[in-house]
């Protein structure tokens, strides 16, 4: 996807990547650790010979340059010098201030330019090949979730229900989590990102399970919340509002619309059922190789949707002492409207 680079290029003598992301997107070199410099007519990869061999099967568009001990900065500099880079964009938000200044002791003398915004904004409208593996991640997911299903019950601990979604799912082809994985019961649901610990589950708990996979580098993300037992009336009333506001969510996202609509629709749902207070978070984020990534379904957020972008939709009501429940697809935005990344039912489960 080096080519995406034109833009910037056209502003910069030389991009320079760092963050696994950007190196897997803008290289195809998936290792994780190493530095692209892209100048306006070579592209050079480093990394240590760990990588050497991967680099070159993967970054086919780039040179790839092997550093010993010591002698990367001595080799970037050199390009640096050869492609005469006097400004030099890079990604600030991904670079640790001790890199940052290693670099610019070692390194030609250049302005350094932050493009963290602009680069990640490269990578919001997804390609074909992008959008299957997502579907597969996703589906990784879907298939875990109703794997794990029947042996949800009273007294198992949610580490163990932790680690049985995070086996299916290895188990059906992910490289690894997307994210710690949260399965939370009783009152700790009302923390949306709580942390899963030796809690046993017990009867009526409401049981949030928010969790996701890596396939071919690209995440997944989901989130259902189900009841141990008979669900009480107001727990009832609590997941309805949440899967209709989620479903007023959905109903919004289209392309054309900027993200601040959708997490509006949801959040008026939630508003007038009388939950307002307790929706703190966003409606929705942007996936990709990341598990957050651009747009963002937020208050805040005039990003336009544009066919192509993926998009979580998670509505949720969380209150102290009592509980919480979040639902969340993953969804492909569309010219009319999304594909659902997350094929499974949103009814009210009680086990
Ligand atoms: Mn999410």
């Amino acid at each position: 996807m080096v080519g995406k680079l034109k833009d910037l290029l056209g502003k910069m003598d030389g991009v320079f990547l760092t963050s696994p992301h950007s190196l897997r997107y803008f290289t195809g070199f998936s290792g994780g650790e190493g530095v692209a410099l892209i100048g306006k007519t070579e592209k050079f990869l480093f990394v240590d010979s760990r990588y050497t061999e991967a680099a070159k099967n993967e970054a086919k568009n780039f040179t790839v340059i092997e550093f010993g001990s010591g002698t990367r900065t001595k080799e970037i500099g050199r390009r640096m010098t050869d492609l005469n880079i006097k400004r030099l964009g890079y990604e600030e938000a991904e670079l640790t201030v001790a890199d940052y200044h290693g670099f610019q002791k070692g390194l030609p003398d250049a302005e350094w330019v932050g493009c963290s915004r602009e680069l990640t904004g490269l990578r919001m409208v997804k390609t074909e090949e992008e959008l299957q593996a997502l579907r597969t991640a996703e589906q990784i997911g879907v298939d875990a979730f109703l794997a794990v299903l029947p042996q949800i019950r009273v007294g198992m601990t949610e580490n163990e229900l932790a680690a049985e979604l995070e086996y299916q799912m290895r188990k059906r082809g992910s490289e690894g989590t997307s994210f710690e994985t949260i399965a939370i019961s009783g009152k700790k649901t009302s923390m949306p990102h709580g942390r899963p610990d030796d809690k046993k589950l017990e009867p009526g708990d409401f049981v949030t399970m928010d969790f996701g996979c890596r396939y071919r580098g690209y995440c997944s993300d989901m989130t259902r919340t189900v009841v141990l037992g008979k669900a009480s009336e107001e727990q009832k009333k609590i997941y309805e509002t949440v899967k209709h506001a989620q479903g007023a969510g959905l109903s919004a996202i289209r392309a054309g619309v900027m993200g601040k609509e959708a997490d509006g629709m949801a959040r008026a749902v939630i508003a007038d059922a009388g939950y307002g207070n307790y929706f703190g978070h966003s409606l929705g984020h942007g996936v990709g190789l990341q598990i957050h990534e651009l747009p963002n379904l937020s208050p805040m957020s005039e990003t336009v949707l544009q066919p192509g972008m993926v998009v979580t939709c998670e509505p949720g009501i969380y209150i102290p002492d009592l509980g919480g429940v979040r639902i969340e697809d993953m969804v492909c935005v569309t010219q009319n409207g999304y594909e659902n990344l997350t094929l499974l039912s949103k009814e009210l489960l009680e086990l």
